[in-house]
């Protein structure tokens, strides 16, 4: 009876010791999966090639409507020497998409514990208060478009009318099982920005392990066990 109380003990410990560890992980400095995240290179291709074609034009920006450019319009980039400029297309949003094979990450993603965390600064020239921005991470099972299992929801925010300032807008949101490929997305909606251009910079995403409720649990658990014996 001793021994199995010992045995029981050390395991609740190891299991312990298990989740505190996936704490720490969580925890932990994560990394920038995007390419070019700051628009410093001029390598871009446009929206289409990205959304037929992850395999070929992945990580590379596809943009729709607009350029990589340096300061232009009386805005400055928020970081180094260029900036992503999109104007309108004539229809509802004007987007830029970065197409990302997240297949590294298989294991966590599949365990149903994976975050993805999106974030991008935005500023327009035109003094239009409300201009309004988004950041969208969508989620695919395969290399196509056609394999979409959903998104991210959108990070928003309306922008103030000062160019001197960048915006930020984020969103954080549970990984679907089964993801393969992502898609990273800033917009701007065509009617907020008129004929003023919106400027992206900073863009960002990470993928990162949220702690398991089992592994709450378990600590929870271990916790009565330790009290019940004294
Ligand atoms: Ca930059
Ligand atoms: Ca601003």
């Amino acid at each position: 009876m001793k021994n199995l109380n010992t045995l029981s003990r050390t395991s609740l410990l190891s299991l312990s010791a298990l989740a505190a560890s996936a704490l720490l992980t969580t925890s932990g400095a994560s990394a920038n999966i995007l390419s070019n995240p700051g628009f410093e290179s001029l390598s871009s291709t446009t929206a289409a090639n990205v959304l037929n074609n992850f395999t070929g034009f992945q990580n590379v920006w596809g943009i729709e409507v607009g350029n990589i450019t340096g300061p232009a319009l009386g805005v400055t980039p928020a970081s180094g020497a260029r900036m992503l400029g999109m104007t309108d297309d004539g229809l509802t949003y004007t987007q830029t998409f970065q197409a990302v094979d997240v297949s590294s990450y298989s294991a966590l993603i599949n365990s149903g514990n994976a975050n993805v965390n999106a974030s991008a600064l935005f500023n327009t020239n035109g003094g239009y208060i409300g201009a309004f921005a988004i950041v969208n991470v969508m989620f695919f099972s395969g290399s196509t478009f056609g394999s979409m299992l959903g998104n991210s929801g959108n990070g928003a925010l309306n922008l103030d009318a000062n160019p001197n300032t960048w915006e930020s807008a984020s969103v954080t949101a549970a990984i679907p099982v089964n993801t393969t490929w992502v898609v990273y997305q800033v917009a701007y909606q065509n009617a907020s920005i008129g004929n003023n251009t919106g400027f992206v910079d900073q863009a960002y995403m990470d993928i990162t392990a949220v702690p398991a409720p089992g592994a709450l649990a378990l600590l929870g658990l271990a916790g009565i066990t330790a009290r019940r014996r004294r």
